[in-house]
């Protein structure tokens, strides 16, 4: 399906012809048509094939010829030609959040802005709040934007670099020279974002094996190459450092460069208060210099005197001193998860019927769904109506009927409103198997509003669980100003499950509020948001979070069993 592809060109076309000054209808077409693409039931590549993209409303004779260019060729000239007439910088403009293609405009109109650095210079000088449309907390939100921004620019979110990482790997494993191989950095840490891949490999002969990884085809260049590190850059930009070690320095080798920096720091201050020196090639006694250990990392961690330490905990948040006294938590595994809790049907936004997702999550050896739907006022996300969850109820119970030792949940994702009350009655609320509660409009809140809205949300009895607490959408949008002491404290007062959400931009709640929220006890969800089946196998990223959030498999609700869970969603 291309729909979302041709919807976000149509997005882009609109922000730049607005970027323009270009008169109002004009852009709205585009903007009308990217919406009501992007919901649309039917894939754009028949109707295009059909040449029915005129039946589309909004859609005339020029905007469906623009539709079937960028349906044939996934991209489209007029764009091109756009984004050459606007300086470049002032695209970059664009991704920060806080400012729209008119409010860049009005930038450069007034203060004669062109770059990043002008923009975040005049908002330290106060110099935007007195233009029109702009005031002095837009000038924070654009400050704190132009920081999220430049931190999530040039780093890859973790699924396309393990995806690329994967493969490589296993390019690299397919030759004989090869004795030993494994990813390393943040990306075997599974940190949200990927500044570039590490991989690692042991071999005695470093030269063929270096000549062997450059012929990986799917490089665009090679940056360096020698006989202990290599650097190519991929196709799609992302940079991978390959490195080659002796076989009894893989293990400590391993340990060096999956880091983090910090934790790594702290293992060799340790090691040295041991009696001991420890670098990628091994554990040395540090009178005698003589080689102790270095094979594998396990080794490494008990000569020091510390439990193993799993990769996704190596970020120096106290797992040294924890390790050291024998008392790590056993991170829930990557098989751990019985059920996703938040799978959308075609009932809404999502692709798949109720019964192929139902089958294909027993396919991949899940006892039960969680099917939540959007509520009511989600009218681009086609909410269900009281009408239609009653239609969805009955069907949910025909499929339970029909597919044996698999259990379909009813749930719904219903939407917080900005006065902290669910757009649906209780009496609606009550029909659901359980209830997910998120917001979906309404950003623009201060921290006090935004807070009382969740927490209001949280002491609603049917309320089970919040969907992506925070909202954030990596690179795109910022998470919401929380208190977040005061949400954990209300989901534990309340029995509220937190979502773990595992889409790739969200990673919400993320690493370090799970850790402090499981510090007070709370309890999780882990589940994908997903809206088509290749989405369910996103969980593992959600899992990586719980892990690097040092979360057990009894933190998280969905790794309970059928009956177990029917006893606490099923009132
Ligand atoms: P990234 O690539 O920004 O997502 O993060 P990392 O952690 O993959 O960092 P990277 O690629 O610069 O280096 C990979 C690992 O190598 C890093 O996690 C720890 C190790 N490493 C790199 N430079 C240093 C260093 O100066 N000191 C120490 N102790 N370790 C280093
Ligand atoms: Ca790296
Ligand atoms: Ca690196």
């Amino acid at each position: 399906m291309k729909n979302q592809l041709v919807a976000d060109i149509l997005y882009q076309i609109a922000d730049l012809l607005d970027l323009k000054g270009e008169i109002f209808f004009k852009t709205r077409a585009y903007r009308m048509a990217a919406q009501t693409i992007e919901v649309l039931d039917e894939d754009i590549e028949v109707i295009t094939k059909e040449n029915r993209l005129q039946d589309i409303p909004g859609v005339g004779e020029a905007l469906a010829k623009k539709i079937k260019e960028i349906v044939e060729t996934d991209k489209i000239e007029y764009l091109e030609k756009l984004k050459k007439e606007i300086p470049e910088e002032l695209l970059k403009m664009l991704n920060i959040s806080g400012l729209g293609p008119k409010r860049v405009a009005a930038l450069y109109k007034n203060l004669g802005i062109k770059t990043i650095d002008e923009l975040r210079k005049a908002c330290i000088e106060g110099k935007l709040r007195n233009l029109d449309g702009f005031g002095e907390l837009l000038e924070l939100n654009i400050l704190r934007g132009i920081q999220v921004m430049e931190q999530t620019s040039g780093r890859a979110l973790l699924h396309v670099a393990i995806e690329d990482g994967e493969n490589y790997l296993s390019f690299i494993k397919k030759f004989d020279k090869v004795k030993r191989a494994s990813l390393a950095g943040s990306l075997r840490r599974r940190k949200e974002t990927i500044g570039d891949i590490d991989i690692l490999a042991s071999s005695e002969s470093p030269d063929d094996v270096m000549d062997y990884f450059v012929k990986y085809n799917d490089i665009n260049r090679v940056l360096l190459k020698g006989s202990t590190k290599t650097s190519v850059v991929l196709n799609d930009n992302l940079q991978v450092d390959l490195r080659v070690v002796k076989d009894e320095s893989f293990g400590a080798a391993l340990q060096y460069f999956t880091g983090s920096k910090e934790h790594n720091v702290k293992m060799r201050s340790l090691a040295i208060k041991k009696g001991y020196k420890l670098n990628e090639y091994g554990l040395f006694d540090k009178q005698s210099e003589s080689y102790v250990v270095g094979k594998n990392e396990e080794e490494i961690y008990k000569k020091l005197g510390l439990e193993y330490i799993e990769p996704e905990m190596r970020e120096n948040r106290g797992e040294i001193e924890v390790a050291a006294n024998g008392k790590l938590p056993k991170l829930i595994s990557y098989n751990d998860i019985k059920g996703d809790l938040h799978v959308h049907s075609n009932w809404s936004d999502g692709l798949e019927s109720i019964e192929s997702i139902s089958r294909f999550c027993k396919k991949i050896g899940y006892e039960y769904v969680g099917i939540s739907d959007h509520s009511q006022s989600l009218k681009v996300a086609r909410g269900l109506s009281e009408e239609r969850i009653i239609k969805k109820i009955a069907e949910i119970e025909k499929i339970n009927k029909k597919i044996s030792n698999f259990k379909v949940f009813c749930g719904t994702e219903c939407d917080i409103k900005p006065d902290g009350s669910l757009d649906y009655n209780n009496n609606i609320l009550k029909k659901f198997d359980f209830v997910c509660a998120g917001i979906h409009l309404g950003f623009k809140m201060n921290k006090t509003d935004a807070t009382n809205r969740i927490m209001k949300a949280m002491e609603n009895n049917y309320v089970n669980c919040i969907a992506h607490p925070t909202c954030r959408l990596m690179g795109r949008r910022e998470p919401f100003e929380l208190d977040m002491e005061k949400i954990f404290e209300k989901a534990k007062e309340t029995n509220t499950f937190l979502e773990i959400n595992s889409f790739p931009d969200r990673l919400d709640l993320n690493d370090l509020y799970i850790k402090q929220a499981k510090e007070k006890d709370v309890k999780f969800i882990i589940d994908t948001d997903a809206h088509n089946l290749h989405h369910l196998s996103f969980i593992k990223y959600g899992i990586a979070t719980a892990r690097r959030g040092w979360l057990e498999k009894k933190d998280i609700l969905n790794t309970k069993s059928i009956n177990e869970i029917e006893k606490i969603l099923v009132k």
